[in-house]
């Protein structure tokens, strides 16, 4: 009877949010309630946009004995995996005249040898968790807005992750030779254009063209990185900044003066923080040439206020939703120096949470030519970068980054828009690892072997099956001189058990693939 009460209270409720405008929606609910014919269900599914399906199953979630949610889960599951085949033309195909490209964003790329853009992660390109307002992420992102005065700062979603090398590192003082701009670090749709590595390459755009004097930019970014509990080849950032022209004042003392009266308007924050208070150091946390120490220590204090004052707002916000929260005490934060191309002097925020030290973002003031490649020139102004996983994690009680991606609906019916609520475990599903072990050609060195060409391989393959991957050994044959590696491969699914079968064939096709690609020898 309870269970039935809550279902009928959960449907109003959710037809009353779609009245007017979600009218297939409403259908949909109508037949799915109606009808428990799983084919009927996917047919109507499949007419509708995979976020109004989840919305869909967030209404039945309570009837969760039901088949038909099952059935929808399954659907769900399917589209999210197959949404780029089915929606888009393949990502790899040649033109007419025998041209090969990169088929992404409603737009065409010419391959070249830079190109290394793969399918699992074209695929996650097009699922945008920050426009599922249900998601954690993107409940994290509304709350950090909030904090900031909308008079102040423009909020800005960028759409599409493909940047223009230059947007991505040369607008932003990176050296020709910095590592972050390697293929093995980066993924290119070709030699010019990348996947945003960072939320930082909208920083001119914004700049150029955002009319209020600070501006906020959240977006999927891409790394290939290491796969393991808090590394995602995805995640997600959001990019804060703020700036003040000289050209508004006579003087820079009357410039100092209104950059100091902001910083005492911002509210104080209600944490507890440490900080060396040397807001510059010329050995180890410089400041740039030029720029008058007072102008730095009045740009470092507005900054640190300012993100002081979100973050404490933040964890107010958790504490007044989480009664028994059991930690009471005041938060505890710290500042440690950092470096960063673009900003000097810079700082990375940690907060303390469950018993360690976590970092949140990078930030500092900005260097002058930013601004000037921004096209606005004479500005001063500061900007940050903070991982929302990072966050959300910490916040959710979330264990694992790739259960962000997850359509299963034990996770997805947890989060509700404006709500920050622990996250409450399903069983753990059992992990099996397998290892790759293999000779390098004769000849090679181990170090121009890079593990991220090995993830990518894995990625393709098994996808979100994989929970960690690790070189687990390196071995050089005494007589030979030969190098072998083994990389060692834990499989588990966030949602159901995996069969050896299963796991044994997604095995033999890395094995194969990791052979052909580079042409190693398999022990
Ligand atoms: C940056 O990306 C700079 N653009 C931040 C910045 C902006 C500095 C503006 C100064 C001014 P970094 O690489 O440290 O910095 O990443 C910023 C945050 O993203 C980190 O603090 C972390 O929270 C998160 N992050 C980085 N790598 C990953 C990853 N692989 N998975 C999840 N989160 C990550
Ligand atoms: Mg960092």
């Amino acid at each position: 009877m309870w269970f039935f009460h809550k279902v009928r209270y959960a449907t109003t409720r959710w037809m009353g949010n779609f009245r007017n405008k979600h009218l297939p929606l409403k259908t949909l609910i109508l037949r799915v309630a109606s009808d428990q014919n799983q084919l009927m269900f996917a047919s109507i599914a499949a007419t509708i946009d995979s976020m109004q399906v989840l919305s869909v199953c967030r209404v039945l979630e309570l009837s969760r004995k039901h088949n038909i949610v099952r059935a929808a889960t399954s659907i769900i599951r399917q589209r999210a995996n197959v949404r780029y085949y089915s929606d888009k033309p393949a990502l790899f195909s040649s033109t007419q005249d025998g041209q090969n490209v990169v088929n992404i964003f409603n737009n065409t790329y010419i391959v070249d040898e830079f190109t290394n853009i793969t399918p699992s992660i074209a695929e996650k390109s097009g699922r945008k968790l920050l426009k599922d307002p249900a998601n954690p992420l993107s409940i994290i992102k509304k709350l950090i807005e909030s904090n900031f005065p909308p008079q102040e700062y423009t909020v800005f979603d960028p759409p599409e992750p493909a940047v223009t090398v230059y947007e991505n590192f040369d607008s932003l003082n990176f050296r020709s030779d910095h590592p972050g701009r390697n293929k093995t670090d980066t993924y290119y749709l070709n030699s010019d254009i990348v996947l945003r590595t960072h939320t930082s390459a909208h920083q001119g755009h914004c700049f150029r063209t955002i009319s209020t004097p600070g501006f906020l930019i959240s977006a999927d970014v891409y790394r290939r990185d290491e796969i393991d509990r808090t590394h995602y080849p995805v995640f997600h950032q959001m990019e804060g900044a703020r700036a003040w022209s000289r050209d508004d004042f006579a003087t820079e003392e009357e410039l100092i003066a209104k950059i100091n009266s902001d910083t005492l308007k911002i509210p104080s924050p209600g944490l507890q923080i440490i900080d060396s208070n040397k807001q510059f150091e010329e050995s180890s946390n410089p400041k740039q040439p030029g720029m008058s120490p007072e102008l730095c220590i009045a740009l470092s204090n507005h900054l640190k206020r300012t993100l002081e004052m979100v973050v404490g707002g933040i964890f107010t916000s958790i504490r007044q939703m989480d009664r028994d929260s059991a930690d009471k005490e005041a938060v505890q934060i710290r500042w440690i120096d950092a470096y960063f191309p673009f900003t000097a002097p810079s700082w990375e925020m940690e907060v303390y949470w469950d018993g360690d030290w976590l970092e949140l973002f990078g930030s500092g003031v900005t260097e002058a030519p930013v601004f000037d490649m921004a096209q606005v020139p004479n500005h001063v102004g500061w900007a940050f970068g903070l991982g929302l996983e990072r966050l959300a994690m910490l916040l959710f009680g979330i264990p694992d980054i790739r259960l962000f991606w997850s359509t299963d609906l034990r996770f997805i019916s947890q989060f509700e828009s404006g709500r920050i609520n622990r996250f409450q475990k399903f069983s753990k599903y059992p992990s099996t690892h397998r290892d790759v072990a293999f000779w390098l050609k004769e000849g090679s060195d181990p170090k121009d072997f890079h593990d991220n060409d090995f993830m990518d391989i894995v990625r393709d393959h098994a996808a979100d099956l994989v929970e960690d991957v690790k070189l687990i050994d390196k071995f050089t044959h005494p007589k030979t001189g030969r190098h072998s590696l083994c990389y060692r491969i834990v499989y588990q699914s966030m949602e159901r058990t995996l069969q050896s079968d299963e796991i044994n064939a997604l095995q033999d096709n890395i094995r194969s693939e990791v052979a052909k690609t580079f042409g190693v020898q398999l022990r």
